[in-house]
Parts: C-alpha cells; sequence; structure tokens
C-alpha cells in the first residue's frame, strides 16, 4: 500500500497493494487441489460470495474478463446473440472475446448514459422466429459503469432494463466488476440487483483491493456448465486458496470502506473545476473521475509531465483521462495530484 501512496497512482483500483491482513492470510491459508474442488479456502469463499449475493451458487474466475466471457459462453449457443453497451467494458476492452471465442453475435445498445435505454434494447433485440437472425438471448448490463464514469445504476432503472430484457425472453448478465460501489452509493443490498439477474460477475482486485480475481455467480446448472467453460479456457487453478485467503479478506472487510473512495472522487472533481479542468459531469459519482485534456495538451503528453512528478494517469484517448480513487490513496493523495496536473498543464 506504502508503494501506491508514493506513486499517486491514480491509473485504476486496480494497482492496489494487498492489505497486510491479506497477506497473514494469503500465508496461513488451508489449500487443496481446486479443480478436483479440494480447496477448503477456495471452497468457503465461492460459498460466501453466493451467501453474500443471494445466488445458489458462485465460481472463482482469474479475471472479471474471464467471468464475462465465462457467462456469456453459458447462456448464450455458438452463433446466438448478446446485447450490450457500445460503451460497456465487455463490448471495448475484453479484446473482442464474444465473437473470437465465443462465436456470439454482439448487438449495440446505446448506454451513454450508463444504464441501455430502453428504446435501444427494444430496437436491438432479434427474435429467434425470424429465420435471418441470430436470436438475441442475453444482456449484459454494467455497474458501475466505468466508461460513462463509474456511473452506479440505481435499483429502480437497473429492474427496468431487466424487466424488458426479460419479457423479450432474454437473460440477463451483470458485468458488476464494481456492483459494491453502486450499492455501496446507493444505501442499498446488493442482492437487490442480483435477484433481477440471471448471473453477477463482481471482482476482487478493484476497489476491494485484493491482488486478484473474480466471482462468477448464479443458478447451480449454470454454475456447473460455466465450470467447464472456465476448465476449457485455462482457468481450473490447483492451490486457489492462496488467493481467495485474501479475496475473503477483501469480501469481508472492504466494503464497508468504498465510499472513501467516492468521497476521495467528489473531492477530485471539485479540485480539479476549481482549477479550471473541464471535468465530465456525471449523474452520480463513485470512485472514477473523467475529465478533458487541459491546457490544449495531448492526454500523452500531461501524462508524461505528470510522471515525472510521480502522478500516474489513465488515458482512455488523447483528448480525455480518467483518475481513480482507491484504498491506497487518501485526502492528500487527491490535493497533491491536483496540484501536479495544475502545474503540468500551466493552469
Ligand atoms: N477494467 C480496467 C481496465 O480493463 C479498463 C480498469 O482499469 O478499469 N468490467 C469492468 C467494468 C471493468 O472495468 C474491468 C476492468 C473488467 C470488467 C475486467 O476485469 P479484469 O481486469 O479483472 O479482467
Amino acid at each position: 500500500m506504502e508503494k501506491t501512496k508514493e506513486l499517486l497512482d491514480f491509473r485504476s483500483d486496480t494497482v492496489t497493494q494487498p492489505t497486510e491482513e491479506m497477506r497473514r492470510a494469503m500465508a496461513a491459508a488451508a489449500v487443496g487441489d481446486d479443480v478436483y474442488g479440494d480447496d477448503p479456502t477456495m471452497n468457503e469463499l465461492q460459498t460466501y460470495a453466493a451467501d453474500l449475493v443471494g445466488t445458489e451458487d458462485a465460481i472463482y474466475t482469474c479475471s472479471g474478463t474471464m467471468g464475462n466471457l465465462m457467462a456469456i459462453m453459458t447462456h448464450c449457443g455458438r452463433g446466438e446473440g448478446v446485447l450490450m453497451g457500445v460503451n460497456s467494458h465487455t463490448w471495448i476492452n475484453e479484446v473482442g472475446n464474444v465473437a473470437s471465442l465465443a462465436g456470439v453475435m454482439p448487438f449495440p445498445l446505446d448506454d451513454a448514459s450508463g444504464a441501455p435505454t430502453l428504446e435501444s434494447i427494444r430496437s436491438a433485440y432479434k427474435p429467434a422466429s425470424n429465420v435471418h437472425f441470430a436470436p438475441t438471448t442475453l444482456m449484459v448490463m454494467e455497474n458501475t459503469h466505468n466508461y460513462t464514469g463509474g456511473v452506479p445504476v440505481d435499483v429502480a432503472t437497473f429492474a427496468e432494463r431487466a424487466n424488458l430484457a426479460r419479457e423479450l425472453g432474454m437473460k440477463i448478465h451483470v458485468d458488476g466488476a464494481r456492483i459494491f460501489d453502486a450499492a455501496a452509493y446507493f444505501d442499498v443490498d446488493v442482492k437487490e440487483y442480483v435477484s433481477l439477474v440471471d448471473s453477477v460477475q463482481f471482482c476482487l482486485s478493484k476497489g476491494l483491493g485484493a491482488p486478484m480475481g473474480s466471482l462468477l455467480c448464479g443458478k447451480k446448472d449454470f454454475i456447473a456448465r460455466a465450470r467447464k467453460h472456465r476448465k476449457a479456457l485455462g482457468g481450473g487453478q490447483r492451490q486457489a486458496g492462496i488467493a481467495a485467503a485474501a479475496g475473503l479478506v477483501a469480501l469481508r472487510d472492504m466494503r464497508g470502506r468504498l465510499k472513501e473512495d467516492h468521497a476521495n472522487a467528489a473531492l477530485l472533481a471539485n479540485l480539479l473545476k476549481e482549477v479550471g479542468v473541464e471535468v465530465e459531469d456525471v449523474s452520480a459519482r463513485t470512485n472514477m473521475v473523467y475529465f478533458k485534456t487541459p491546457g490544449g495538451l495531448k492526454s500523452s503528453a500531461l501524462d508524461e509531465r505528470c510522471r515525472k512528478s510521480g502522478l500516474l494517469l489513465s488515458l482512455p484517448s488523447e483528448t480525455r483521462i480518467r483518475m481513480v480513487t482507491h484504498v491506497g490513496l487518501d485526502v492528500d493523495s487527491v490535493k497533491q495530484a491536483v496540484k501536479i496536473i495544475k502545474e503540468a498543464a500551466g493552469l
């Protein structure tokens, strides 16, 4: 954790160092061969995760990307269609694996404000009855929604989309990499979201601060079929309880502090605005701040200058910058970061 503090690493909430407690738990973890289902710590994590989100079962996956892909491969047969936002991580940032590995056809939804619009769901939907269509059998929703600003989708809005997809006969998967941020933001139990869908993937390695791993949660038969896909993708691990031990600490102890990250991101947005940076407005802010590169610079040029002062940024494009708050950063880190940006951009 010290390292991220020294570096002012705002690139992502994936950069956190494991806490001392996570390291102790990893060192002491009872382990077994998880491909045989023999790892007691992994079994404990999966049971804990399923209970926490209110599903019958859960399976550990190496990453959020793998969890989303397993979900799509399990819900959809080859040649079927999946609806997902054009600004979603599954659309933009998972290397086209829906097409290349799952053999599933993605159809774009308008998710410019986080949740997909009802109209875009209706118009993208393709029924199996028409012989020409790749029938859409799944909709993926993302919560919080990364690319539009880490926007949390509230339960009512989420339910409206999920219910429409259900009426049209689709299954629903949630890329809930940061779903605990959404639940924390709205002070709701994560089960309120998960009860509306067929599966959820959430990450241990983001705001919850674990070094690796995600959970895919759903019904027992769904998880059993997803397990086969995990094996096929090379994600069956052996003494995986080492990772699960840190994941258990993350799930038990770290959810309660996510609002600190949200407060720090709100402070960051305000301080950046005060020095003249064009911060992107959001309907609700969790742990991300996106802004237009200030001072007429390219993102890469600003990044180079900031790096010299120990500040690391994420660069979604040459005109757009993202900063993410996390457990390795505090109020002082935020103030220091704004000072560095102000100087680097000549504001
Ligand atoms: N997001 C990462 C990068 O890949 C962009 C980040 O720094 O934010 N869903 C969402 C909404 C995500 O933001 C991410 C990772 C994933 C899935 C994938 O998780 P991993 O990195 O574990 O494969």
